[in-house]
């Protein structure tokens, strides 16, 4: 029997890693919620055990976590379990790894500041700095968020956050696996609640990937299905440009547009023709290895997106969008001048301009940022800035 800590027990987490592992068998997962015990105290009530409604294939109970670990509760029971847990897995969003636009650990960050001092700790990085000092045996430490090389900027962040910090910590027993994850998993509306009849349930689509660099530090659970590769890079590049680059296409060109749901956006007839394109020239980008499967891939995604039943929301997509742009857009604009991902940029503007404009506060970490450059004389190069690609204001003013 082996342990998982995992970070962040989101809709996500609970239609993937959870899923996948409670089909291996013989593992079980404490979840780390960092604020709330919103979820804690739902789950608590039916023994850990929820439902996952996967399209199509009907609903089946998860039964794999044992506890769930509250942080503003019980600080200390999450930096024991550190010691012991066999894998630390997280999936705490993009946001939740407190990045600059460059993608190194923001020290200025006021969470990351209070983190240092090992008092009150509250973001998965001070946990891990200061957990993982204690650390005397093996671990694997597995991000399962969607950036790119997502291991490998995990471990700078710790290791940054551990000099600053002033601690020590035995790289030689850790291990930061990269991996690519993927399953389209909406929020839980109110109709899922009713159909299922569990207040915690999941919904999400039948299709899912997991691919992960084979680089574990001890055990691992026998995941069915996961494809484990010497280099995830190529499949990280392929999902997180392709797919994930035309969601956010979607989001803000549909919001812009009056829509609210995926399968509506990827229905519109501006939409439609641009999302492809963007497909196309993210597939151009990948490895010669790949090029073939593009075609396949992009038509497999457009019929994911199509699936109405899934009732996926662009505002849901539309959220973070300073963190999830720089590795979504930009390399597929950089590599290829890509007019399709200017179109999706000048989306992502007029949603900042028209949000700031109706007094609303964007739903982004860099809100307060956003609203102020997007109040400037000349907004485009301040908001364009903000992801770290100010240079590229003039190729997105013409048109
Ligand atoms: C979406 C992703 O919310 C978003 O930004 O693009 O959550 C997407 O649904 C998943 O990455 C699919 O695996």
């Amino acid at each position: 029997m082996g342990t998982i800590l995992h970070f962040g027990l989101g809709n996500f987490a609970r239609a993937h890693l959870l899923d996948y592992t409670a089909q291996a068998g013989g593992w079980d997962v404490i979840g780390v919620s960092l604020r709330s015990s919103t979820i804690r105290d739902g789950l608590v009530k039916q023994g850990f055990a929820y439902d996952l409604c996967v399209q199509g294939q009907g609903v089946k109970r998860i039964e794999v976590i044992s506890d769930v670990l509250v942080v503003p509760e019980d600080r200390a029971a999450v930096f024991e379990v550190i010691q012991t847990a066999d894998i630390i897995s997280a999936t705490v969003t993009e946001k939740g790894y407190h990045l600059d636009a460059s993608g190194k650990l923001n020290l200025q960050d006021a969470a990351i500041q209070s983190d240092l001092s090992g008092q009150a700790v509250s973001t998965l990085i001070g946990f891990l700095g200061h957990g993982l000092a204690q650390r005397q045996s093996p671990v694997t430490v597995l991000s399962c968020d969607n950036r790119f090389e997502n291991g490998a900027v995990l471990k700078s962040a710790v290791y940054d956050f551990a000099q600053a910090a002033g601690l020590d910590l035995n790289w030689d027993i850790l291990s930061f696996p990269n991996s690519m994850v993927d399953r389209i998993t909406p929020a839980t509306t109110d109709a899922v609640r009713a159909i299922s009849g569990d207040p915690m349930a999941v919904p999400t689509e039948a299709f899912s990937e997991w691919v992960i660099e084979d680089h574990f530090a001890g055990a691992r659970p026998d995941w069915p299905g996961v494809q484990l590769t010497d280099d995830v890079a190529p499949h990280e590049k392929r999902k997180l440009r392709m797919l994930n680059g035309a969601h956010s296409l979607l989001a803000y060109g549909g919001l812009g547009r009056g829509l609210t749901y995926v399968h509506e956006a990827v229905a519109d007839l501006v939409l439609r023709p641009l999302v492809t394109r963007l497909m196309a020239d993210a597939g151009s980008t990948l490895p010669a290895a790949l090029q073939d499967q593009v075609p396949a891939y992009a038509q497999a995604l457009i019929h994911r997106f199509e699936n109405p039943e899934l009732a996926h929301r662009l505002d849901q997509i539309a959220m973070d969008g300073s963190q999830k742009l720089p590795y979504r857009f930009l390399p597929t604009l950089r590599e290829t001048g890509s007019e399709a991902v200017r179109d999706g940029l000048r989306f992502w503007i007029a949603f900042c301009l028209s949000e700031t404009a109706q007094g609303r506060a964007l739903n982004d970490p860099l809100a307060d940022e956003i609203a102020t450059a997007a109040r400037q004389t000349d907004p485009v190069p301040a908001l364009l800035k903000l992801i770290g690609a100010e240079d590229l204001a003039p190729a997105i003013r013409q048109k």
